[in-house]
């Protein structure tokens, strides 16, 4: 089976750090598509994935995947140990709620933030509007204040214990860079949980 990433691509970056979570990104070829250089854009691309977005991964039997979290699913089932999505109903449902709102009420609203205000993203967000970079900076920090909270009384984002959700946490993190904003910085329990995930090595 071959993964197509992006270095440095917060969505194939979550599936890359699941899988060396898991010790497995040694299991899976992986190949390389430039954003910048819009090789996603490409007929040939397009055919692996058709919504042109990075990480797609297509199995042996030619199947494909193009969701990050759908991809880190089949990987869960696949590679079941060490279990990163929950053991049982409960477990998987507070991991699924925890990793829905840091994608949702935190990933995307940055990534409606930079995708809107950043130069770098002029080309692919067409157009740009500052009233959407205004409101989704603004929904973006309120959520990382909110997750500060959350961690002031909890070592993990979800479940007392290592999962997806700290993976999509830490990518976000990183991610929030590009507009010189780092929460993890800026917010003690957060900075905390960031020191302990960094320790980790699941970022390489
Ligand atoms: N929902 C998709 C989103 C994938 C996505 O937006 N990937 C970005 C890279 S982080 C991309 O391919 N961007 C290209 C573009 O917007 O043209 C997933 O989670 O896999």
């Amino acid at each position: 089976m071959k993964l197509y990433h992006s270095p440095q691509a917060p969505n194939p970056d979550r599936v890359v750090y699941f899988l060396r979570a898991k010790g497995k990104l040694g299991a899976v070829d992986l190949e390389e598509v430039s954003i910048m250089k819009q090789e996603h854009k490409t007929a040939g691309y397009r055919e692996v994935s058709p919504y042109s977005q990075v990480p797609a991964l297509v199995l042996d039997d030619g199947t494909n995947i193009t969701e990050s979290r759908a991809i880190c699913t089949y990987f869960e089932g696949l590679f079941p140990e060490p279990n990163l999505m929950g053991m049982d109903p409960k477990e998987k449902a507070l991991i699924e709620m925890w990793d829905r709102r840091v994608e949702l009420m935190l990933f995307s609203q940055f990534a409606g933030w930079f995708r809107n205000a950043h130069p770098a993203m002029a080309p692919l967000e067409v157009p740009q509007s500052a009233e959407t970079a205004a409101k989704s900076e603004k929904a973006a920090k309120k959520m990382a204040e909110r997750l500060n909270e959350h961690l002031a009384g909890h070592e993990f984002v979800a479940a007392d214990r290592f999962s997806i959700a700290d993976i999509t946490l830490y990518i976000t993190c990183g991610f929030a860079r590009v507009m010189k904003w780092t929460p993890h910085k800026d917010l003690p329990h957060l900075g905390r949980w960031h020191d302990a995930m960094t320790a980790r090595g699941f970022a390489g």
